[in-house]
Parts: C-alpha cells; structure tokens; sequence
C-alpha cells in the first residue's frame, strides 16, 4: 500500500532553527569582525539602486555607524520609478549619485545587494565588504582584491533578510523607517512571497512587520504613476486596438524610459475581458514592446515569434518583452503599423528551437516595489 508522506512533526521543523548556541556563535563572530573597523575609516556603500539594495545599505549604515560615523550609500544608477521615488522620499534615505572620481574619496568599500562584476562601475573597486543573495561567482569573477567579509547567501530571497539577521544578532533596534525599507526589500524581490521567499525571508518580514510604519507601506506601493505620465495613460486609452484572442494592442509614441510602458501594461491586466496586452513605444532609437497575458496563452512565445529576427525578443508565460531598433522597420513603414502587422500574422515557433526563457538583459533599473518584471 502506497503510503503518504507524513509532514515533518513540530520537533523537527522547530530544530532546524539555529540552537541558542550558533546564535551566540554567529554573533560573537559578526561582533569580532565589526571591531576591525576603525573611527578614522571612510566608508563608501555602493548599491546598483532598487528597493531592497536601498533598505539593505541603510541598514548596513546603520551597523558601520556604531564604528565610524563617515558612511555614505552612493548608487551607480539612475532611479526613475515612482514607488522607488517614493521610497527615497517617504523614508528620507540619502543615497548620493556615484560618480569614479569619488573613489579617492573614501578608504573602504561595500557593496550590497550586488556583485563586483555585475556591473562595470563596480569593477576595480577594492570591496572589503560584500553581502548579496545572488548566485556566488564563478572562479574568474572572483575580484582580486580579497574582502575582509563575504557573506554570500543564495538561499536568502532578499539582501534585506541577511541585513535583518545581522541586526537581530548585533541586539540593533531598526528605527520604524528602517524597518519599513527592510520590508520592502524582501516584499519586492519576492514578489510578495508570490515569487520566491524561504523560512527565513518569512520569519524576517514577520519580525520587520512588527517594527514597520504600516501606513508608509501603503502610500509607497501605492506610487505607481507618474504625473507627467497621465497623458501617455491617454495616449495609451486613445490609440487601444482590439486584436484576436482578445487582446489588445498600443502605441504610445515616444517616450523616456520604459517604465512607462510596463506601467500602462500593467495596468491593463486589469481590464476585466482583456486576455493579453501589448504596448508599445520608442525609447530614443529602439522601439519596445511590453507583453502581459492573463495566462491563457504563452506570451513569451508570442513574443519572440513576432520580433525574433529584428532584435531580442521573449519571456515567460504571463510576461514578456521586445525590443528592436528602429532601423529594423522599413521606411515606407510607421513603427505601430508595423508592429501591429507582425502581431497580427505571425506564427508561433515550433518549441523544437529555443526559445529564450529570459526576459532580454536590461541596463540596471530601479525595480518596482510592487513586482518583478
Ligand atoms: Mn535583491
């Protein structure tokens, strides 16, 4: 007779949290390591800009500020969304625009939430610190400077929830802002546990909740728009175009970023009877195309089948992305119509050949509070 596993009994499940004695193991080491830092230090943390590399600097600072009091967060990107915009405000975080010729500057280096070689600012800087939650790099990636602390935990689905560890052991009371920045690092790059999130991300954001402004959450989730993008909204409503399948296609013209783009597709999904969505604009000479589908159909798929030939073009099955230069189109063509063609006639791929599983690269944006995209 087929048996059927029994969950873990409550004994088991409860020895896996760590014994009071690798509590105190863990904490006497992270204290030891802090004691090497010294007054006279100045401290660059330098992040690629979303929520939880935001949250996890802040608290970062707020542990290196107990050594020294010269700590600043530097970013190397541009931070254009308006939950993001919102963060920063609502929280007042001081995050300064990195710029190389700051290096002389400072006498030790940080960086969370990232790597040294995910991005070329990073590389050359001699980081005595590196905390992240991404895949560990391979031999040739590791940088030649050796850090004096590496902490690199793949298991973790935030940076926020190895920083929020580190507090609970250094016995550090967030203040209410930080805590809501912690919150928000963990909520974002889980999707809302939608996504990804262990036991520990859980247990966390459990504790951050406790100790977070509640209220702030709100208003910074809720800053999805942008006031100058209202009238690409109506751009988006004016130009709507049904298409087979029920889905529905727009073209916004150009715009600055886009984020405006994934912003309206979003929306979008939200339109009881709409299926699937693809809108469309041109950021300086390259068109891009958001797809969101409800499921029904793989839109991944459909993306790459309509621009596979003309630049990088796929996603999963609910998201998807296109992007082409503008060059691509003929002449005697505008860019909407000739989207709306492709979308029209062309045939899905046969899965025989790869389909890109990945959303294209993207130069580092600030990441939506709300979701992943
Ligand atoms: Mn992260």
């Amino acid at each position: 007779m087929a048996t059927r596993k029994s969950p873990a009994p409550l004994a088991v499940m409860l020895a896996r949290r760590p014994s009071p004695a690798a509590i105190k193991a863990a904490r006497n080491s992270l204290t030891l390591r802090l004691e090497r830092i010294a007054k006279d230090q100045r401290w660059c943390i330098l992040i690629s800009a979303d929520p939880d590399a935001m949250a996890s600097a802040m608290a970062l600072k707020r542990i290196l500020t107990q050594r020294t009091r010269w700590v600043d967060v530097c970013r190397i990107n541009q931070i254009t969304r308006p939950d993001n915009l919102a963060m920063i405000r609502h929280l007042r975080l001081n995050i300064k625009e990195w710029k190389p010729e700051m290096q002389a500057n400072y006498t030790h280096f940080a960086i969370v939430d990232s790597q040294p070689h995910h991005h070329k600012l990073f590389a050359g800087i001699p980081f005595d610190i590196i905390i992240d939650h991404h895949p560990a790099p391979r031999p040739e990636q590791i940088p030649a400077h050796k850090p004096a602390f590496m902490d690199i935990c793949t298991v973790c689905g935030a940076a926020s929830t190895i920083l929020t560890r580190y507090l609970r052991l250094l016995r550090l009371r967030p203040s209410a802002t930080l805590a809501t920045a912690l919150l928000l690092g963990i909520r974002t790059d889980t999707a809302a546990f939608e996504r990804s999130g262990g036991e520990e991300d859980l247990d966390a954001y459990q504790w951050l909740s406790r100790r977070a402004d509640q209220n702030l959450v709100r208003r910074i989730v809720r800053s999805e728009y942008l006031r100058s993008w209202l009238p690409l909204f109506a751009e988006a409503f004016n130009s709507l175009k049904d298409l087979k399948g029920s889905g529905a296609f727009a073209w916004i013209g150009d715009v600055a970023s886009a984020d405006v783009l994934v912003s309206i597709a979003d929306f979008f999904t939200r339109v009881h009877g709409l299926k699937w969505i693809a809108v469309s604009g041109a950021v300086e000479e390259t068109c891009v195309v958001i797809f969101r589908s409800d499921g029904t159909r793989d839109i991944g798929r459909l993306s790459d089948a309509c621009f596979h030939d003309v630049g990088s073009a796929g996603g999963h099955k609910t998201l998807g992305r296109a992007e082409f230069p503008a060059s691509a189109i003929p002449d005697d063509m505008r860019p909407a119509d000739f989207i709306l063609q492709r979308l029209e006639t062309r045939k899905l791929r046969s899965l025989s050949k790869p389909v890109p599983q990945e959303v294209p690269p993207q130069p580092p944006t600030d990441r939506p509070v709300r979701q992943g995209d």
